[in-house]
Parts: structure tokens; C-alpha cells; sequence
């Protein structure tokens, strides 16, 4: 409607304009007429008059003259009458002659001839002509003058201004009202049009889908992709915040119940046996397990993964299996036994000393040897058994975790061609020129392609990834739906960032967070007042911990004002020990704390508490709640759940998130201080702003990160992973009915003739 009036003004100006133009020259043509006419009126009266006043003039008789004149005035359009010259001394005129026009006024023309002018006068505009009056001798006697009533003109050029503009503004109306409604009536039927193709893909499972028309074809993608994109964020049992309980409603409603089977090395409990012969449950420090754990215990199934625990064995079934969480038991774990050469050559050596560094940008050289090679292939085969003896039945959903497993994907679609396989890949993807590297290349993604889905958390890593198949496998790369097409199957690539519960359940036991503060400072033996700062990790290359340490340092060398006052927790959880270069990490990561510590100790313990053990979660969040600051600076980093986990415990938003820029949460996590961790004057920096920062700003940061994590929690991670799964599921039903309706010759069945897409047919 706006738009139909943005055209509708103007086109009332242009009218108007118009209607005044083509007023003015009607005008200005009658006028012409009007003085033409005029002038040989003028001169047909002086034609009728001529003898009769050449003859009384030369007779010098002024009392017919007059007469003469009178008669000549009786035309009602001649306004007057008069005879200037010799012969008429003083001048003679009728009685309405104007008097501003005297004879010695009138206009100056040759002697003898004829003239005709326009004179505006007070009582309106009047046709003026001098005509002389010649004896029949020829000469001239005088000049006889006519004076014309024009004032009729202006009334009519007023009339005919008024007939004009109330023409075109009829024709205006007339205009703007089919406008109106035209417009009104397209809008309608390009929204009934509209409505007709979005509802298409709702209703096209059940039959053909609705022809588009030309117009609309360019923007029905665009709309039908927003929609269906919305629509997977909507599922059936309600919207708003994702929650474990909206989760299991996903799986109600679109997988029917069916249970999901989760693989990945690392089991969510282990048990250990004590000294004593007690068995304990330990939960690993292992983000892969803090974020699935809570998606297994909303969605049930099964979690297969490799029994590390000295006591795993006593605790599992007959069948290896095992009920967890341990009290409230709501899915099963299937533990898969690992031979110490199989241990050494999958899990340390192809995955932690190939795969790890090579996917991380940490300085760290890849090693890639052939024997671990053998042994990674072995033992992803070994799951590809477990797992399909455990999967609930040919169209079961496989969620596989992590580089511990790329050529699982592929086997498993060997022994189940109809599942629905979701690898993520939960630590970053490197460039293909980096990928390279790998001996194996091919065979890695070519495992990785046997998904239906796989996921990474960031943009980027789906990126490299695309990239790196593009250059070593023979594929076609659909970019604009991020997918790769090989061997007729597809695989699409995408984007989830994984997350943490939210709220952490760890939470619940836990005292308030003065509390928290108070109690964590008397047991370390810190002054009721000391700053805090805390840092929480796997013991590993690719955190930072070195560059953490230096960083403090730095602080508390450029702001002395810290020292005595500030002390930094690390709490490391030993990962990998096997590994030479943990085990140097290790040394080197003490020996640094232990220099700060001298320099600063000032004869007392020093402002490095190093913490290298494995600590229980509820440990770790009243470390979190306890602190001034949390510094995450991994040099490279899938996502970081850390970061999360120290927002989560805030609920009294308080605190300050120091974050590297380099890890995956740095994208989500906008109100933390972002540092580069390797320069450590920006760090030291970033930490004395922190432990200055006022109470006031901490809270709307906080708050800000709080709700961020809140709504992109690991449930909305799992949520929108299953969504795409269920679409892609659905997609490829179809797709199998059509091509059973092709084959058997029913064209008409499915819509078109031909067959169906057979690049997602699966
Ligand atoms: P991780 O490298 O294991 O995960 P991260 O995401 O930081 O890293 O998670 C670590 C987890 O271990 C946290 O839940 C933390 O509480 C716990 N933890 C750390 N130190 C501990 C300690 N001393 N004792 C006990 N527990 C401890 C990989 C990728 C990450 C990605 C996750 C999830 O490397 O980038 O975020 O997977 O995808």
C-alpha cells in the first residue's frame, strides 16, 4: 500500500503539471484567435464606414461624425470609438471611449498605417486598432480608433483553467483508484501464490509439488530454505529454550523413540579399582564426554566405547554392557576390550601423535607410522562389529565421535546400508596443504564420507574440510548446499558447535558462590582478600598451559601492585602420559611454575598453585565460583567447553573470562576479553584489566555470556544434529519410494517422469 502511494504522488504532480501546461496553451491559442478576429472586425466596420466618415469629416461636419461613431458601438463587443487627426480637432469619441487613451498615447506607428494592439487597462483587457481614414483622394484625414472588449477572454481562460485541472485531476482519480486496486489485487494473488508453494514442501512428500511460476521461482528456494530452517529449530512438544526434555521429544516424535548409538573411545564412567580393592566411578576429564554424557541421558541407547578402567571388566554384563549413570541408570554402555599393542598403536600413537598435532596448530610434528596405522584400522573395524551388533535395528542413528574414528563411518554403512551415521569431528580440521601431510589421506575421508552427516563446530573446519576432499578425492562438491556427492551417495558437511547442559547439574550440591570464594581461598591457604585466578585442562600441548603461566608472570611484572596479592590455580588432569611429548609438557609446565614461584614466592608458596592431578567435576566448578578470573589460552582449540562451564557456574555474575582467541568459543563467547595467547604482553594485559574490572561491567558481561550459553547449549547441538538427520532420513525414504515407483514403470507415482536424484539415495 506505501509503495502504491510512493507512485501515486508523484503521478498527481506530473498530472497537475500537465493539466497547467495544457491549460496555458488553449489559452494562449484563443487569445491569438481572438486578436485576429478582432482586427478584421475592425477593419470590416471601418470598410462600412468609410464614405460616409471621410465625407463628414472633410466637411468638417462633427455632429454626424459623432453619429457616425455612435452607430459603429452599437456592436457589442466594440467598447468605443474615436477619430484623432486634423480633420477631428478637438478629438471626437463615443461616450464608453476609455479616456486613458488619449490620442496623443496611442501607440507610435509610420503614418498611414494600420495597427493593432493588446492594452491592459484598469476595467480589464481591451483590442485596440488605429486604422487611418483616407479621403478618396488619398489623403489621410485622421485616425479612426476601435477599442475592442477582451475582458470576455479572461473569463473564459479562467474557465478554461478550471475545466482542465478538474479533467485531469477526474483522470488523476481515476489513476490512483485502478492503481489501488490493481496493486491490491496483485498483492493478493502473489500471497495466495506464495502460500500455495510454501506449503509444497510439507505436502510434496504425498505428491508432486506445485508448479511455480516464473516469478516466483527465483525467491522459492531462498523462502522454502529460511522456512525449513526455521522449522528445524521448531519440533513438535515445544519451542523456546532447548532442554533434555524437548530433546527427548525430537526423538519421540520424529525418530520414533528409537535409540541413538553413540561411539567414541573415551567410556563416560570408569571404574577403578582403589588401593583398598573398593571399585570407584570416575568421570573423565574429556569435553567430548562432558558434552554427550547429558545428551546420552536424555535420549538413552547405547554409548560404545573402549573399557580403559581397572576395574571395567568386573562391573559389565555378560554381553560387556553396563547400566549407567551409576544410580540413576538411563542408557547402556558397551565397553570394547582394547589388547595393549592395539591400545598403543590406535589410541596413542595414529590418533595422539598423528592425528592430534596434525589437525592442531600447536608446533607439534605429526608422527605417522605404519604399524600404528594397521592398529588404528584393526580397531575401527572392531567397533564397526560392536557397534552394528548393538545399533536397534537397519535404520539405526550412529552418532560417531572424533579422529579416534574416521574410518568407521564407512564400515559401518558396509554392514548397514539404511543407517543414519553422524560423525562429528570435535577437535579442528586442518588446511588441505596441511592434511597432506597424512599418508592416509584418502582412505581418512573416505571413511569420514561414509556419514550421512559430518559435523564440526565451526564454519572454518567444514571449510578446510570441503577443500581437503576436493583436492584428494574424485567427488563432486555441491557448495551451495555444503555436501559432498561421491560413488552416488551424499554426505552433507556442516557447521554445530558443540556446548555444555545447561543448567551444569554439578551446580546443585554447591554452596553460593561466596561461599565458594571464602571456603576454596582458606583451604589453599590464600588471605580471605587474595585475587584468584583459575585455569582447568588436560594436561596437553594444545592448551596454552606454558603460555598461561608466562602470562601471569608478565602481569606481575609490569603491575607490581599484583604481587603478593594475585595467585593463579591450575588445575591439569595428566592426559596421554605415554607420550613423550606429554611427558616433557609435564616437566616443562612445572619447571616454569616453580621459576615464577621463586621469583615471586617472597620466602611464602608463591602465586602458581599447581594442581596436576584429576579432579572430581563438583571440584572443578567451586574452583570456577571461587574465582576472579578464568584464563582459557589454548593455541588451538575445536571449542573449548572450559570457557562454558566457567560461565555456567557464575550464577552470580560475577567473574571474568580471559579467552584465546584461537579456540572454537571465541566465536560465541563475544564478552569474554579475547587475547591472542602467545602474545603476552596482550595477556598480562587482558588479566590485570580483569582483576580491575568493576563489579558493575563483570555483571552485564556476564550476564550476556550466560544467556548465550543458556540458549546454544548442547541440547540445541544434539537437537539441530537429529533434525538434519530426520530431514536427511526422510528425504531419503522418498527418494527410495520413487525410485521403486520408477522402476516398476509408475512414473506418475512420484510426481515427474525419470528417476529420482540418485546422489541421495542411500
Ligand atoms: P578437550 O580437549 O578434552 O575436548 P575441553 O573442551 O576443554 O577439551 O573440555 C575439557 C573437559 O575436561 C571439561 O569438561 C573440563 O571440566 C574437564 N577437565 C579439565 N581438566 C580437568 C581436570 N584436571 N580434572 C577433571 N576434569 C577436567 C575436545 C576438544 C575441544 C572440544 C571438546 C568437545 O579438544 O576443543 O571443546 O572436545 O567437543
Amino acid at each position: 500500500m506505501r509503495a502504491a502511494f510512493r507512485f501515486l504522488v508523484p503521478l498527481l504532480v506530473l498530472l497537475a503539471l500537465v493539466a497547467y501546461a495544457a491549460s496555458e496553451l488553449m489559452i494562449r491559442q484563443a487569445h491569438r484567435w481572438a486578436e485576429r478576429d478582432l482586427s478584421a472586425r475592425s477593419r470590416l466596420v471601418l470598410a462600412s464606414a468609410r464614405e460616409g466618415l471621410s465625407g463628414r469629416l472633410a466637411a468638417g461636419d462633427r455632429v454626424r461624425t459623432r453619429q457616425i461613431l455612435d452607430e459603429m458601438v452599437r456592436d457589442e463587443r466594440l467598447l468605443g470609438a474615436r477619430v484623432c487627426g486634423p480633420g477631428a480637432e478637438p478629438p471626437l469619441r463615443t461616450a464608453a471611449f476609455p479616456p486613458e487613451l488619449a490620442c496623443d498615447r496611442l501607440p507610435l506607428r509610420a503614418p498611414g498605417a494600420t495597427h493593432d494592439a493588446v492594452v491592459g487597462l484598469p476595467g480589464g483587457t481591451v483590442h485596440l486598432s488605429v486604422l487611418p481614414i483616407g479621403a478618396d483622394d488619398g489623403e489621410v484625414l485622421g485616425d479612426l480608433v476601435l477599442v475592442h472588449d477582451m475582458s470576455y477572454l479572461d473569463r473564459r481562460a479562467a474557465e478554461t483553467r478550471k475545466t482542465t485541472f478538474v479533467a485531469f485531476a477526474l483522470v488523476g482519480l481515476l489513476a490512483a483508484a485502478s492503481t489501488l486496486l490493481a496493486s491490491r489485487f496483485s498483492w493478493l494473488s502473489w500471497t495466495a501464490e506464495l502460500r500455495r508453494l510454501l506449503a509444497a514442501p510439507f505436502h510434496s512428500l504425498g505428491g508432486a509439488a506445485p508448479a511455480a511460476s516464473r516469478t516466483f521461482q527465483p525467491v522459492l528456494a531462498d523462502v522454502r530454505e529460511l522456512v525449513s530452517r526455521l522449522a528445524s529449530e521448531e519440533v513438535s512438544g515445544g519451542g523456546g529454550r532447548w532442554s533434555a526434555e524437548r530433546l527427548r521429544n525430537v526423538l519421540r516424535t520424529r525418530l520414533h523413540g528409537e535409540g541413538v548409538v553413540v561411539v567414541a573411545n573415551r567410556e563416560p564412567y570408569i571404574h577403578e579399582r582403589a588401593a583398598d580393592g573398593s571399585v570407584r566411578v570416575v568421570y573423565p576429564a574429556s569435553g567430548l564426554v562432558t558434552a554427550l554424557e547429558p545428551v546420552m541421558r536424555a535420549c538413552s541407547g547405547t554409548w560404545v566405547a573402549h573399557g580403559s578402567g581397572s576395574a571395567d571388566r568386573d562391573t559389565v554384563d555378560a554381553h560387556d554392557r553396563v547400566r549407567v549413570p551409576p544410580g540413576e541408570e538411563s542408557y547402556a554402555l558397551r565397553r570394547v576390550w582394547l589388547s595393549e599393542q592395539e591400545e598403543r598403536g590406535y589410541y596413542y600413537g595414529f590418533s595422539n601423535e598423528g592425528l592430534w598435532p596434525l589437525c592442531h596448530v600447536a608446533h607439534t610434528r605429526p608422527e605417522f607410522r605404519a604399524a600404528d596405522w594397521e592398529q588404528y584400522r584393526r580397531v575401527n573395524a572392531r567397533f564397526a562389529a560392536v557397534v552394528a551388533e548393538e545399533a536397534p535395528g537397519p535404520d539405526a542413528v550412529i552418532l560417531v565421535q572424533d579422529y579416534h574414528f574416521a574410518l568407521l563411518p564407512r564400515m559401518l554403512r558396509q554392514r548397514l546400508p539404511r543407517a543414519t551415521i553422524l560423525a562429528f569431528w570435535h577437535i579442528p580440521w586442518p588446511n588441505a596443504e596441511r592434511f597432506g601431510i597424512c599418508p592416509w589421506e584418502r582412505e581418512l575421508l573416505d571413511g569420514l564420507l561414509g556419514s550421512s552427516i559430518v559435523g564440526f563446530h565451526t564454519q572454518a573446519h567444514c571449510n578446510n574440510f570441503l577443500e581437503s576432499v576436493d583436492r584428494f578425492l574424485e567427488s563432486r562438491i555441491d557448495r551451495e548446499r555444503q555436501a559432498v556427492v561421491m560413488g552416488g551417495r551424499e554426505t552433507l558437511v556442516r557447521p554445530y558447535p558443540i556446548s555444555i547442559e545447561w543448567p551444569a547439574r554439578w551446580l546443585a550440591g554447591l554452596p553460593s558462590a561466596e561461599r565458594c570464594r571464602a571456603d576454596y581461598r582458606r583451604e589453599l591457604g590464600l588471605p580471605a582478600d587474595a585475587l584468584l585466578g583459575v585455569g582447568v585442562d588436560r594436561l596437553d600441548y594444545t592448551k596454552g598451559i606454558v603460555e598461561r603461566l608466562q602470562a601471569v608472570e608478565r602481569l606481575l611484572d609490569r603491575f607490581p601492585e599484583f604481587r603478593g596479592r594475585f595467585f593463579f590455580a591450575q588445575l591439569a588432569s595428566p592426559s596421554r602420559t605415554l607420550i613423550e611429548t606429554y611427558r616433557r609438557l609435564n616437566d616443562e609446565v612445572e619447571r616454569v611454575a616453580a621459576s615464577i614461584n621463586a621469583r615471586f614466592g617472597n620466602g611464602g608458596p608463591g602465586p602458581i598453585l599447581l594442581m596436576r592431578r584429576h579432579h572430581e567435576p563438583p571440584d572443578i566448578f567451586r574452583a570456577y565460583r571461587a574465582a576472579d578470573v578464568c584464563y582459557v589460552s589454548s593455541l588451538h582449540d575445536g571449542m573449548n567447553l572450559v570457557a562454558k562451564e566457567f560461565v555456567s557456574a557464575r550464577d552470580d555474575l560475577r567473574g571474568v573470562l580471559v579467552l584465546s582467541r584461537f579456540t572454537g568459543a571465541a566465536r560465541e563467547l563475544a564478552e569474554a576479553l579475547v587475547v591472542n595467547p602467545y602474545d603476552l604482553e596482550e595477556a598480562s594485559s587482558a588479566l590485570a584489566a580483569a582483576l580491575s574490572m568493576a563489579p558493575e561491567e563483570q555483571e552485564q558481561r556476564m550476564r550476556a555470556l550466560r544467556g548465550m550459553v543458556a540458549e546454544f547449549n548442547v541440547y540445541r547441538w544434539a537437537g539441530r544434529i537429529l533434525l538434519d538427520a530426520t530431514r536427511l532420513r526422510q528425504r531419503e525414504r522418498l527418494s527410495v519410494r520413487l525410485s521403486d515407483a520408477w522402476r516398476s514403470g509408475e512414473p506418475g507415482r512420484g510426481g515427474d517422469s525419470g528417476p529420482p536424484d540418485e546422489d541421495v539415495h542411500r
